[in-house]
């Protein structure tokens, strides 16, 4: 029995993605940023950060319950208990490795900055905002001339590291489209992911 914490941003698609990608049975549980239901005792005892995602595993390693949370982990999770999305080759794991943490620790983080800092005070920030949206095209720029030679962000196998990818896109295409116009490799990568029906079920927030 597992239970996922998330609301439907890239982080929680993120996690929730994996799960359905990975075929592994949840309950989902929505939880209200605006309303600061991370921050909630009950919510503090599962994630001292007081953010989502967290998934609760009752059937952890050993048959022990595992309180787990930020969203690449997750994935990671999944993946192992699952034994699906992770490259088959070993020669390939360090081009995995690179593809993940590329799409997690860059692209997510990014988006983050553009979206609070232009949410906290729009006028101060635009200098601020403009940077991050530079960064944000320079990734952008780099994975679409990835995909132009690679079918998948790790290769030619399709890995979570395409499901941590998608998240942080998809959530931006969404909050504001211009961002992701004009890569034509990504959007090729990205057409084949939205008609997968697994992703279809975990953007449904
Ligand atoms: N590195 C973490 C980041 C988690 C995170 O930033 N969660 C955000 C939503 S995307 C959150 O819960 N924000 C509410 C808060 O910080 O109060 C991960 O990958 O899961």
């Amino acid at each position: 029995m597992i239970d996922l914490y998330a609301a439907g941003t890239s982080n929680g698609m993120r996690a929730r993605i994996a799960l359905e990608e990975c075929g592994l049975a949840y309950t989902f549980h929505p939880v209200n940023l605006e309303k600061g239901e991370q921050k909630t005792p009950q919510f503090l005892a599962m994630n001292p950060m007081g953010q989502i995602p967290v998934m609760v595993d009752q059937d952890g390693p050993g048959g022990k319950p595992v309180t787990i949370s930020q969203s690449s982990a997750i994935l990671m999770y999944c993946a192992e208990k699952s034994g699906k999305l992770l490259p088959k080759n070993p020669a390939n794991r360090a081009a995995f490795l690179e593809a993940l943490m590329r799409a997690s620790t860059d692209i997510t983080p990014t988006l983050g900055a553009i979206f609070n800092s232009s949410k906290i005070k729009p006028d101060a920030h635009t200098p601020t905002v403009n940077w991050f949206k530079d960064l944000w095209k320079g990734y952008l720029k780099v994975w679409d001339d990835l995909f132009a030679k690679r079918k998948y962000a790790a290769g030619d196998e399709f890995t979570i590291a395409d499901l941590s990818l998608y998240a942080g896109y998809v959530r931006m295409k969404k909050a504001i489209p211009e961002m992701v116009a004009g890569y034509p490799n990504i959007e090729r990568w990205a057409k084949e992911l939205d008609a997968r029906p697994a992703i279809q079920r975990a953007l449904k927030f």
